[in-house]
């Protein structure tokens, strides 16, 4: 008797709350107080199915590159509505998003799958590196630079809350018979730690060719990031797998 009361009240409140959140839903959808008139017009225009759709590969002071699936590029710029948006948030635009162009003007963005985002440099606005990203390849090496373990706890947890699929690549495996016993001890802890976790663990070496293959076909048909901290051989990578020639650096 007392349960069946009971079950009534929890039934009541769920019905409760069930209703106020479609309240809320309802009125959220219909607040169009952050667009002028105006704007509502020129949005419903943006979404033209007969635009040229590309994808956005650099971005520069100029305005955003913009590749279309045959590979071809156009230089846009954000049009008016799109422009009044940026004031508001940081990067309206980002390398990666989808977009719908127009006489060589960005007028639409399609909604984004994942996205890799920092804070900016006064800390309160999220700045967005790069959107609609599948696996972010954080790379690390053992020595020099030395293994930071929090820095690769920081970019799975930017990974995981974006939508993207963490992947740790451990590049310089060929000076590993030079490390210290301590580093290889943080290293092996490293690895007992990592490998539970179910996150893929690639070795590889730019210099002896060790992985390279395996980092080729794990990037196939998948757009990558790779983060990891300066020294640690991310252009090398690139440019051992794909034969590029991109700048690489002496470490200070
Ligand atoms: N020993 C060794 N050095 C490497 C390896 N990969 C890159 N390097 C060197 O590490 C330095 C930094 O590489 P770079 O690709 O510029 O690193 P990035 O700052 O992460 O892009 C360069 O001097 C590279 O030649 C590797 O597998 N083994
Ligand atoms: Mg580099």
């Amino acid at each position: 008797m007392t349960n069946d009361r009971f079950d009534d009240e929890e039934a009541f409140h769920a019905r409760d709350r069930k209703q106020s959140r479609k309240e809320r839903r309802h009125a959220q959808e219909t607040d169009r107080s952050k667009f002028k008139k105006t704007d509502i017009k020129k949005e419903s225009s943006q979404l033209d199915p007969a635009l040229p759709r590309g994808r956005v590969v650099a971005i520069s002071g100029e305005g955003a590159m913009v590749e279309n699936h045959e590979g071809c590029r156009c230089l846009c710029s954000l049009k008016g509505l799109l422009k009044k948006e940026k004031m508001q948030a940081k990067n309206l635009i980002a390398v990666g998003d989808f977009v719908r162009f127009k006489e060589s003007a960005i007028a639409h963005v399609e909604e984004r799958t994942s996205y890799l985002s920092r804070q900016d440099i006064t800390g309160r606005k999220e700045q967005l590196i790069a959107v609609n990203i599948d696996q972010v390849l954080i790379t690390t090496s053992v020595i020099n630079p030395p293994l930071k373990p929090a820095l690769i706890d920081r970019y799975i947890i930017a990974a995981r809350k974006g939508n993207m699929h963490p992947i740790l690549i451990i590049n310089k495996m060929d000076p590993l018979s030079e490390a210290s016993d301590e580093e290889l001890e943080l290293f092996q802890e490293f690895l007992s730690a990592y490998e539970p976790l179910g996150i893929p663990i690639l070795s590889v070496s730019t210099t002896t060719g060790l992985g390279v293959e395996a980092l080729r076909s794990l990037m196939k048909d998948k757009s990558s990031v790779f983060s990891g901290q300066s020294g640690v051989g991310k252009s090398s990578l690139i440019n051992a797998a794909f034969g590029l020639s991109l700048k690489t650096g002496d470490l200070p």
